[in-house]
C-alpha cells in the first residue's frame, strides 16, 4: 500500500515546496470550515493535494481540512483520505517549518478504519514519515523520497511541547506540564504540530500535549486530519496516546468530519504520568 502513495507524496512534496517558496503570503477572501481566514497558500496547497490524490483509482473519498464537505472520487475505491494540506500555514511567513498531514482510512471514516498515516515536513529539508506496520523516515533528494531509517521511540525523552493557551489550562494540567520542567525537560514548542511532533519522534521521546482548556473543552486539533494520523504514528513507533479520558482513542466512533479532540502523544514514561494525573482529576 505504501507504494501506491509514495509517488503521489513525492509529487505533492515537490509542488508544495515550490508553492511555499514565494514572496506574497497574502490572505484570501475565504474562510475554512473552522472559521480560519484562508491564506492564498492554503487554497493553492489544497488544490495541489486534491489534484494528485485524484490520480489514484483506489481512493473512494477525500476530505480536506480546508473544505466543508468530503468529495467522492471513485465509487469502487476502498481508501478514504483525510488531509491537512498545509498545517501551521500561518508559520510560513515567519519562515518556520510546516507540514502536510494525511490520514489513510479503509472502508470509511474514523479511528477504527485507520490503516496508515503519513506526513511531509517542509523545513531546512523536506522529509516524510510513513507509518503502516513500521514508522519509516524518508528524505527528498532530487525530487525522490529516499528511505533513511525506521523510527522507534525510547521509553523516556526530555522534550516537553505544551500547546493551548496557558491562561486557560486546567490547574492539574499545569501541574503535569511543570512537573516535567522541574525534572529538567526542555521546552520545544513552535506552534506547528508537524515540526513539534517530528522533533519528539526523531529525538526518541518526550511529550506533546494539546489539552482540553476552559475555552476549548473539545480541544483545537481536528481528529481525522491531525489527531488520529499522529496517534497512529506514535502507537506504531512504540509510544502512547490519549485524549485525556481513559477511552481507547483509536477505538472511538466517528462523529463529524471536522470534529476536534484534546490530544497527548509521547513516550511511555511521560504518558504514564499524564494518564495518572488526568485519571485522578477526571
Ligand atoms: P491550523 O491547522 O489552522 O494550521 O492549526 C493547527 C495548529 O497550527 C497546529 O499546527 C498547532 O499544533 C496548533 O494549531 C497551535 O495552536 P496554538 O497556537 O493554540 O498553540
Amino acid at each position: 500500500m505504501q507504494n501506491i502513495f509514495l509517488e503521489t507524496m513525492q509529487s505533492i512534496a515537490v509542488r508544495i515546496q515550490d508553492a511555499i517558496d514565494v514572496k506574497d503570503m497574502g490572505y484570501s477572501q475565504h474562510e475554512n470550515s473552522s472559521g480560519d481566514t484562508q491564506l492564498q497558500l492554503d487554497i493553492q496547497c489544497d488544490f495541489i493535494v486534491e489534484e494528485e490524490l485524484s490520480k489514484i483509482p483506489s481512493i473512494h473519498t477525500i476530505a480536506s481540512e480546508e473544505k466543508e464537505h468530503a468529495m467522492l472520487l471513485n465509487k469502487d475505491g476502498k481508501y478514504f483520505i483525510a488531509y491537512d494540506p498545509l498545517d501551521g500555514s500561518s508559520l510560513v511567513d515567519v519562515n518556520l517549518s510546516v507540514g502536510s498531514i494525511f490520514g489513510i482510512y479503509e472502508g470509511g471514516w474514523g479511528a477504527q478504519h485507520m490503516i496508515a498515516s503519513c506526513y511531509i515536513i517542509y523545513g531546512p529539508r523536506v522529509e516524510m514519515i510513513f507509518a503502516q506496520n513500521k514508522v519509516k523516515l524518508f528524505l527528498l533528494q532530487n525530487n525522490l523520497f529516499e528511505f533513511v531509517k525506521e523510527i522507534r521511540l525510547k521509553e523516556k525523552g526530555n522534550i516537553n511541547a505544551p500547546g493551548g493557551t496557558q491562561q486557560n489550562w486546567l490547574p492539574y494540567h499545569k501541574e503535569m506540564v511543570d512537573s516535567f520542567f522541574a525534572e529538567g525537560y526542555r521546552l520545544r514548542y513552535s506552534g506547528g504540530m508537524v515540526p513539534d511532533l517530528h522533533q519528539i519522534l526523531l529525538k526518541g521521546g518526550g511529550l506533546f500535549s494539546y489539552p482540553p482548556t476552559a475555552d476549548r473543552p473539545e480541544g483545537k486539533l481536528r481528529k481525522l486530519f491531525e489527531v488520529y494520523p499522529f496517534a497512529f504514528i506514535f502507537k506504531v513507533a512504540g509510544g502512547e496516546i490519549s485524549d485525556g479520558t481513559n477511552k481507547d482513542m483509536m477505538n472511538l466512533p466517528h462523529d463529524h468530519i471536522h470534529g476536534t479532540s484534546p490530544c497527548f502523544f509521547g513516550s511511555k514514561y511521560e504518558m504514564k504520568r499524564m494518564k495518572e494525573i488526568y485519571k485522578k482529576n477526571a
